[in-house]
């Protein structure tokens, strides 16, 4: 049986000899939670963990599109879509998604997650063309303005319009699995990628999503991902992993992923997190509409922080902005 281990991370500037740093970047670990199926958890030194684990977990992660990461970063969303879950119909005409870009830049988002299809749960796939018509004009009109663009796409096509017309980062949230003509493009045109997990496509995935353990479900789902990435000539350095929050997941598998974050930084990637206006918080706390969820969203994304994940894609941008500058200070990073 296979044996994981989570980084128990811990933050601040009091760390103790021996403890080992996490991806380079904001937090260190003297412990580990031992993860294996079947059986209970248990809390280990970090120093009885694998040499190999040991290099994977530490290293400091490569810049991602010119951003250094041993800093959270924050990728604002833009829906160029009439049914988005949150900002449907808000940004469809371009001069709107342009203005709306351009107030995220200025509220400071260090990348800017432009997408035409709808993933919610229910949400029916919309053909290439279309998805071009909608994103093209609006990353070619926001390209210049300052933080790298990212396509948030699971075609082939569509990412190659975008990077044409000057974005930088392919966000596919089905992880190289839609469109067998992504990984090579991907690979050709050397743009770092986000691997997402998925059960299942968004039209069918919480009809019953069910895992063996979700967080180890969702890490050999991701290392598998990497790998077959790498073999498609993806350098390592340019790829980055989301467990992907609420697609093909119950109230209790996402909070699972969420406990167990960290885990992931065994794979050796930086880690993005999109959990903004998601469900769950509206189920939590019963705030009713998306935007009512942004006091949650923020909440989860400093817990993510917490774990060490580096880009948090998020809705809101100027309050999760204002979060994290207070989360540095109040914890001395
Ligand atoms: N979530 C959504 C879309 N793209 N990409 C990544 N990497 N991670 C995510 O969690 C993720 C994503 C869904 O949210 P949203 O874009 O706000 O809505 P919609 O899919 O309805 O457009």
């Amino acid at each position: 049986m296979a044996v994981y281990y989570r980084p128990l991370m811990q933050t601040g500037p009091a760390r103790p000899a021996g403890t080992l740093p996490i991806a380079g970047g904001w937090g260190w670990a003297a412990h580990a939670e031992r993860l294996e199926r079947g059986r209970a958890p248990e809390v280990v030194p970090i120093s009885a963990i694998p040499d190999s684990l040991r290099a994977a977990l530490s290293a400091p992660r490569a810049d991602l599109a010119g951003l250094a990461l041993d800093t959270p970063r924050l990728m604002g969303i833009l829906n160029v879509t009439p049914d988005s879950f949150s900002d449907g119909g808000l940004y469809l005409a371009p001069e709107a998604a342009i203005a709306h870009a351009r107030a995220m830049a200025a509220a400071g988002a260090d990348i800017l997650d432009i997408g035409g299809e709808s993933t919610r749960p229910g949400a029916a796939e919309v053909e290439a063309a279309e998805e071009i018509r909608r994103t093209e004009p609006v990353i070619r009109a926001v390209a210049g303005i300052g933080p790298p663009i990212s396509i948030d796409t699971r075609k082939a096509s569509v990412a190659e319009a975008a990077l044409s017309a000057g974005a930088a980062i392919v966000n596919d949230v089905a992880a190289l699995t839609f469109d067998e003509a992504l990984a090579p493009l991907v690979a050709r045109a050397g743009a770092p990628v986000c691997l997402m997990h998925a059960q299942g496509t968004p039209e069918k995935m919480q009809a019953a999503p069910h895992y063996e353990n979700v967080l180890l479900d969702v890490y050999d789902f991701l290392q598998s991902r990497v790998a077959a990435a790498e073999a498609a000539g993806i350098a390592r350095d340019r790829i980055f992993i989301d467990p992907g929050i609420g697609f093909g997941k119950t109230l209790a598998h996402n909070l699972a992923l969420l406990q167990g974050l960290s885990l992931l930084h065994g794979l050796g990637c930086p880690i993005l997190l999109g959990a903004s206006r998601k469900r769950f918080i509206g189920t939590i706390s019963g705030a009713e509409t998306a935007p009512a969820r942004m006091p949650g969203s923020i909440t989860i994304a400093l817990a993510a922080v917490a774990q060490g994940v580096q880009i948090l894609r998020v809705h809101d941008i100027e309050p999760s902005q204002q979060a994290l500058a207070l989360w540095r200070a109040a914890t001395g990073m």
